[in-house]
């Protein structure tokens, strides 16, 4: 019967055809990691052949005061934390132009949600940003951050999305989603945006013509059946608008967190999230491999069970750092071009709207955007 199920599973797969809920619980809970890699791996190379992308990018956390206490995060401070810090205008200014100096095309920028901090603060963030290098693309605030500014101005969230628009944000990442089931997410963050919220916030992002990304934190407190529900909640906005570009599974590191008696998770579940994501999410043209936090080797075996691209070179990360992440908190474009290739991949630099970079010495243009098949 088992062999029965996963044999029309697989099947299903390679015609293209959806996957329900309960084919993704059965892949979920009884598929052998093989099985799942050689169907994900199909999907894969239907939509984007042999290449793997990445990008020159840099991260800004500009505050790591937060009002919430996510049990999951080792990040956040207290306002009166010594570990508590709080970038200037000129720290802002100096990290894009450490960025333009790195032939950085993206700079990602999320953080707390500081208690005394205005709009006003997180909009000049990004006005400052794109007032001293207009060529770099700004994906900032995740559906949680722009759910708070809309609850601290008491303004729509479609003007919210206005006002960081015309200030120069280019796009939005997509964390904050954890888990949507509220069975979990009442456990991990009970007070944050739930996923009506993140939802509502990037159906009204891409109806602004903004793209935007999604993830799923995995590897905590959560089962196959709110792994597979939040997949398909993903799905059925991706149906109604198109707006994500990617979707990032985030393997949970619980050192210095509220859930540090949990194990991180193993390679196996790593590859497993990877391959199920690819299956589930049919109408999602990327699955990024995040090496900062599977660490290179998984990140690059990922590459042949459904992921496509390796996110980038992500100078200066600290979120996952704080959380214990052994990775180092940059790689060199030529590194992550060696992991690539011997993966059996062919390395292609995108910018964040997936366009390939072309680079002439320190400078670079972008071209059409990359087709997913
Ligand atoms: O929402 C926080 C996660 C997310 C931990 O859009 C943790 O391209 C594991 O979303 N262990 C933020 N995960 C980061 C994020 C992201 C990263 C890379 C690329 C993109 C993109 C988005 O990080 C949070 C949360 O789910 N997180 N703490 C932790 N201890």
């Amino acid at each position: 019967m088992t062999d029965d199920t996963l044999n029309r599973i697989e099947q299903k797969v390679y015609s293209g055809e959806r996957i329900t809920f309960d084919e993704g619980i059965f892949l979920d809970e009884r598929a052998d990691l093989l099985t799942l890699g050689r169907m994900a791996n199909h999907v894969r190379e239907r939509k984007n052949g042999n290449f793997a992308y990445y990008n020159t990018n840099v991260h800004l956390n500009p505050t790591n005061v937060c009002v919430y206490r996510c049990r999951f995060c080792a990040f956040r401070a207290d306002l009166r934390a010594e570990k508590a810090y709080v970038f200037t205008d000129d720290m802002i200014r100096e990290r894009v132009l450490e960025a333009r100096s790195n032939g950085a095309t993206e700079i990602h920028v999320v953080g707390g949600l500081h208690h005394q901090k205005k709009f006003d603060w997180y909009l000049n963030i990004v006005r400052v940003l794109h007032e001293t290098c207009p060529e770099i693309h700004i994906k900032a605030w995740t559906a949680v951050e722009i759910g708070w500014f809309s609850f601290i101005t008491k303004q729509p969230i479609e003007w919210v999305l206005k006002e960081l628009v015309d200030a120069g944000l280019g796009s939005m990442p997509g964390g904050g989603a954890e888990i949507f089931h509220p069975e979990i997410r009442d456990q991990l963050c009970e007070h944050k945006a739930d996923a009506t919220n993140w939802i509502a916030v990037h159906r009204a992002a891409h109806q602004a013509g903004l793209r935007s990304n999604a993830t799923m934190l995995y590897g905590h407190l959560e089962q196959a059946k709110h792994r597979i529900d939040h997949l398909c909640r993903l799905r059925d906005l991706q149906d109604e608008t198109a707006g994500f570009q990617t979707f990032i599974p985030l393997a949970f590191h619980p050192e210095n967190t509220g859930l540090d008696q949990i194990h991180k998770p193993t390679g196996s579940m790593d590859l497993r999230m990877i391959a199920l994501s690819r299956i589930m999410l049919d109408n999602f043209d990327h699955i990024k491999a995040y090496w900062i936090m599977l660490g290179e080797q998984i990140a690059q075996v990922a590459l042949g069970f459904g992921a496509d691209d390796l996110d980038g070179t992500v100078v200066h990360e600290i979120i996952y750092h704080d959380a214990g992440a052994k990775t180092p908190e940059g790689l060199s474009v030529e590194h992550l071009h060696r992991l690539i290739r011997e993966s059996g991949r062919e390395p292609v630099e995108r910018d964040t709207l997936y366009r390939k970079v072309l680079r002439d010495g320190a400078s670079w243009t972008v071209g059409e955007p990359l087709m997913a098949g």
